[in-house]
């Protein structure tokens, strides 16, 4: 249709660049946005063509409180079999008793899982935020710090890894109900084993948080918490490369629980278009091209980690164990917050970051976080994030000629490029005409 729509037929039957060619020319701004910067930012990751399009689909029209077999409304068999097999295929993936895909988000698993084991007022003891943790894990100004007795666990100074002695020590001296691991910004190996030690010493229920490393669990680079843990907290899209959500996994003993806590507890009706993204996001995590995509994340993270640190600039515990790592910024002239807008100068997406026993405010930070999940999609190899990390070295030195680093970033966008089929969505091909 070339003209705007008139009347209720055409609206039935009208594109969204009919309807609203201001946003339609948006999201193809944004479609061109992600296709023309180096995305680094640890968290995120371009989902496949297969999930957008599971995402974007009718079970968005469809109310369905409650679970499969037992729901609020009627007409739900097919949802009742689109939530069964992500279901299925979650406790598959991860070897998990129970499995509930109906969190909207990674903050709404933790809600979940806290309303499910805690009162208010309960103690949680959790990695704090600077050094490594999450909001959720109970910053004062979330509700995670607003309704529980939070105390928090950090790394060691000399190590900036996680100190099982301390942490031991705190948790006898503070006996939380529930302990928190895993966090947004720790770039090693959450030792689970460890922390399950420590909370069967107190007594303590043990919650990890694999939201970050999700996909490198799914692929076996990572251990499996869920054996350790009887909570486990996650989003689909980060490492997991599925749509933007959060999934549950917990023991048989904690499932009812849990799946009250979720809904009726904090949630209504589930999104089902997403809970199907999320079955097909998992269905393509027990393949072994998504395991081999998993490897090139890690392989790529290690050469980052190094091509950085024969450049001169610091990374905080010297590399990584997963996808993402810290550059330390402390001994240098730059903070956090310069470095993300140089590197935004150069074409690469970053965010500052806040490092364990960091002097600087969060809005400023003495750190940078950089992640390898969203290039490895779009078709990094070794060479072209070595590339990557010498530009970053290059943006970090005095006098560096930010355009002509752009102009390097922009050469490797063009030699990887995201998303090639997509101008054949209808969606995004009409953007801008
Ligand atoms: N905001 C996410 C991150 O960047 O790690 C965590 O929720």
């Amino acid at each position: 249709m070339a003209v705007a729509p008139h009347t209720f037929e055409d609206l039935r039957a009208a594109t969204l660049s009919d309807v609203d060619p201001e946003i339609a020319d948006l999201l193809g701004q944004e479609l061109e946005r992600e296709r023309g910067e180096i995305e680094l930012i640890a968290s995120e990751n371009f989902t496949w063509p297969a999930t957008l399009e599971a995402a974007g689909s009718v079970p968005t029209n469809k109310y369905s409180e409650g679970y499969p077999g037992r729901r609020y409304y009627g007409g739900c068999e097919i949802v009742d079999e689109i939530e069964q097999l992500a279901i299925d295929r979650a406790r598959t993936l991860f070897d998990a008793q129970h499995a509930n895909v109906q969190p909207h988000a990674g903050a709404q698993t933790n809600m979940a899982v806290y309303f499910a084991c805690l009162e208010p007022g309960d103690t949680i003891l959790s990695l704090s935020l600077s050094h490594g943790g999450h909001l959720t894990h109970g910053l004062k100004v979330n509700f995670s710090g607003r309704l529980y007795d939070i105390q928090h666990y950090g790394v060691s100074r000399e190590t900036s890894l996680v100190d099982y002695d301390d942490v031991l020590r705190l948790a006898k001296e503070h006996r939380p109900k529930l302990i928190v691991c895993g966090g947004s910004a720790y770039p090693r190996t959450v030792e689970t084993l460890r922390f399950r030690e420590i909370a069967d010493e107190v007594g303590a229920l043990l919650l990890c948080d694999m939201a970050h490393f999700a996909g490198l669990v799914a692929a076996g680079i990572q251990p499996n918490p869920v054996a350790d843990c009887d909570f486990v907290t996650s989003t689909t899209h980060k490492t997991l490369a599925g749509p933007r959500g959060g999934f549950i996994l917990c023991r048989e003993e904690h499932a009812q629980a849990v799946d009250r806590a979720v809904f009726p507890g904090m949630q209504g009706g589930p999104l089902n278009h997403v809970i199907a993204a999320k079955a097909t996001c998992f269905k393509i995590a027990a393949t072994e091209p998504f395991r081999e995509y998993q490897q090139q994340i890690r392989t790529n993270a290690d050469a980052l980690a190094e091509t950085l640190q024969e450049g001169g600039v610091e990374v905080l515990t010297g590399g990584t164990d997963t996808h993402l790592l810290l550059i330390d910024l402390r001994r240098s002239e730059w903070s956090g917050k310069d470095a993300e807008e140089r590197l935004a100068k150069a074409g690469i997406t970053v965010n500052r970051n806040t490092i364990p026993f960091d002097e600087r405010p969060p809005t400023i930070a003495s750190g940078v976080r950089l992640g390898t999940p969203a290039v490895t999609m779009r078709g990094f190899d070794e060479d072209d994030i070595r590339e990557v990390g010498r530009i970053i070295v290059s943006v970090l030195s005095q006098g560096a000629d930010l355009e002509a680093l752009a102009a390097r970033s922009a050469a490797l966008c063009e030699r990887r490029p995201l998303y090639p089929e997509m101008d054949a969505f209808p969606t995004f091909g009409a953007a801008g005409a």
